[in-house]
């Protein structure tokens, strides 16, 4: 039988939308990786595919499809998915509508005009991004976000409701953008914050794994742009690194937060492996047989939950202070 062909690169907001929609829902699709900053989607053959030039698509037994709301909605109605998706209960459906267009023109316009102009042009073209258009374009993301914040999320688990629906994944996958750029959209914004902890704990594993090169992105363009030493990004990168035999307190905090935020069946030895303190925590944890932390970790983190995460924070800042081994081999790198 002919599948489903879904063509996709992680680093876009939709396609990731899609991948992990597709594979939450088990609707079989084959799977077509397209590379975007290698160009992989300006060559002659992809134009013959899609003349746009664009991903995501996907070619569904000779039906050719360009916009993932579109492809939402279509796949919802193709394919046995549960109803609440994509409810076919007219009030319902008008709900979810409601957030597919509204986002078009606020989270979606927001979040990446913000990581274009702070990350990707600038990396591609090896110019300083332009300071004063980001600092507008970061004060109208953050706008957007906090209408997430104070009336989307205001009163209710999931964009459109009681129940999650395409609109949660849709709303989720762009908020997750700008954290490439350094910018973290969670902070300060509690609703946001277990929203999206619902979000990815109901598409889990499905939503790391799309999600795994947000991090490693962000991860490139934070030395990429601490060399070029421009804007306060670079500010707030440097201010993030860790310093040289003194890998303890604020600055490992915020990076171990940061990393089991969107990694939260993570292992200590996996946070520490990410962060630039990693074969320090991780021959230590094997060394004295710690691993089993590791499980007070995922239990700590996987209910996604701000106050567990910040006790769990807590008492892996004081194992690290109060364990002399730490310190001796922070001191020694
Ligand atoms: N509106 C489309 C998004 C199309 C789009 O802007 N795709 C971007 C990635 S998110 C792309 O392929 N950009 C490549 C380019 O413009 O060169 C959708 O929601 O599916």
């Amino acid at each position: 039988m002919v599948k489903l062909k879904l063509y996709y690169d992680f680093l876009s907001q939709p396609s990731r939308t899609l991948y992990i929609f597709m594979k939450k829902t088990k609707i079989p699709f084959e799977s077509k990786s397209i590379n975007l900053r290698q160009g992989e989607h300006l060559t002659k053959e992809f134009e013959s595919l899609n003349p746009f030039k664009k991903v995501p698509f996907i070619d569904d037994k000779g039906i050719v499809l360009i916009e993932s709301v579109s492809i939402l909605r279509y796949l919802c109605r193709t394919y046995n998915v549960a109803d609440h998706w994509y409810p076919k209960d007219i009030q319902k459906q008008a709900l979810v509508d409601q957030y597919l267009e509204w986002q078009h023109n606020n989270t979606r316009a927001h979040c990446t005009q913000y990581f274009r102009h702070k990350a990707l042009w600038p990396l591609k073209t090896g110019k300083a991004a332009n300071t004063e258009k980001v600092t507008i374009l970061e004060n109208r993301m953050i706008k957007n976000l906090n209408l997430l914040e104070n009336i989307w999320l205001k009163d209710k688990p999931f964009l459109c409701g009681e129940e999650i629906s395409v609109s949660d994944l849709v709303g989720a996958c762009e908020v997750e953008q700008p954290r490439i750029a350094g910018f973290d959209p969670l902070v300060d914004r509690p609703n946001l914050t277990k929203w999206i902890a619902r979000v990815q704990s109901k598409f889990s594993p499905y939503y790391e794994e799309a999600h795994q090169v947000v991090e490693q992105t962000a991860d490139e363009y934070k030395h990429y742009f601490s060399k070029l030493n421009t804007g306060s990004f670079s500010k707030r990168v440097i201010k993030q690194q860790p310093r040289r035999g003194n890998a303890i307190g604020e600055d490992i905090k915020v990076q171990i937060l940061a990393y089991v935020r969107v990694n939260a069946r993570t292992s200590i030895c996996r946070v520490s492996r990410e962060i630039n303190t990693s074969f320090v925590v991780q021959k230590i944890l094997k060394k004295h047989k710690m691993q089993i932390y590791c499980a007070d970790l995922v239990q700590h983190i996987r209910k996604g939950d701000t106050k567990r995460r910040i006790t769990f924070i807590a008492w892996l800042e004081t194992q690290l202070n109060e364990n002399p081994c730490f310190k001796l081999h922070s001191l020694d790198r």
